[in-house]
């Protein structure tokens, strides 16, 4: 839990600026991976497009295009997909729906968990919502868990005959981490994840159906340096760091956000450790 708690020990500048709300299914794209702040990973590696997984297998009457390493070939698990609509099996899920097919040792043969990440594009107070499900009841499990700046905040497990379903999906906030850890201040280039391995004991994995909104609001972090506190060793911090010293924290010098890192980043950050709104 060390890097999560440094993550929320930030201090935030009280002021706020603009919201900004990511939702996984409006976001979909068949067409990039990234895709903005989103990616579809095994184990964080972006997965290539496939145009209709499953081609040959069956079970969708018109292509389903995926993000997978294969349609059809042992490797083809870990699959992300928003779904067609066009499912030719008992499945408890709608067209637009994302959907992701964990892996297993039998179709998924050397390839990765399933991770979603979504990295956040700027500093930020961060509120995720939404839920999970299993997508059919055929006796598998899939967990999920959600991992911010690298230590598992809170997860859990869904599984055929449990109570879950589109009609009641599992909220996040029901995880065993509670609805605590599902907001936060967090820097630019953090990375939220939502990993889904199959659940141990699983005889094979299963599709998960995934309802997500990531609502952020710009903020600054005065604590330039990372040490816990916003004080005179963060002025000092940006005051080297623009005149070309070292960046350990990686910080962006622009605190201002007008494209250049100047004196007014520091009288911005001078103020902000003062109290004001972010600059
Ligand atoms: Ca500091
Ligand atoms: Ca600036």
């Amino acid at each position: 839990m060390r890097t999560c708690v440094a993550i929320f020990s930030l201090v935030a500048a009280s002021g706020l600026v603009q919201a900004q709300s990511f939702n996984l299914q409006a976001d979909w794209s068949d067409a990039a991976n990234p895709n903005g702040p989103w990616s579809f990973t095994q184990n964080g590696v972006p997965l290539p497009h496939v145009n209709a997984w499953q081609q040959q297998l069956g079970g969708w009457s018109q292509p389903q295009p995926a993000w997978a390493l294969s349609q059809d070939a042992t490797n083809r698990l870990p699959m992300f997909m928003r779904s067609n609509g066009s499912e030719t099996f008992a499945h408890d899920w709608a067209a637009g729906n994302v959907v992701v097919h964990s892996t297993d040792g039998f179709n998924g043969q050397g390839d990765g968990t399933a991770v979603i990440n979504f990295t956040l594009p700027f500093d930020a107070t961060f509120n995720i919502h939404g839920g999970v499900w299993i997508g059919r009841d055929i006796g598998r499990s899939v967990d999920w868990n959600l991992v911010i700046g690298g230590s598992t905040v809170t997860g859990g497990t869904v599984s055929s005959g449990d109570p879950y379903s589109s009609a009641n999906p599992l909220p996040f906030a029901s995880g065993f981490g509670g609805a605590g850890p599902l907001s936060g201040v967090a820097p630019a280039g953090t990375v939220i994840a939502l990993t889904l391995p199959t659940h141990g004991g699983s005889p094979a994995g299963d599709f998960i159906v995934i309802d997500l909104t990531i609502d952020l609001q710009h903020t600054c972090i005065p604590d330039l340096n990372r040490d816990g506190v916003a004080d005179q060793g963060d002025v000092d911090y940006l005051i080297n760091v623009i005149a070309g010293g070292a960046n350990p924290t990686g910080i962006d010098p622009d605190f201002n956000g007008d494209g250049v890192a100047d004196q007014g980043d520091i009288d911005g950050l001078i103020n902000a450790i003062a109290g004001a709104p972010c600059p």
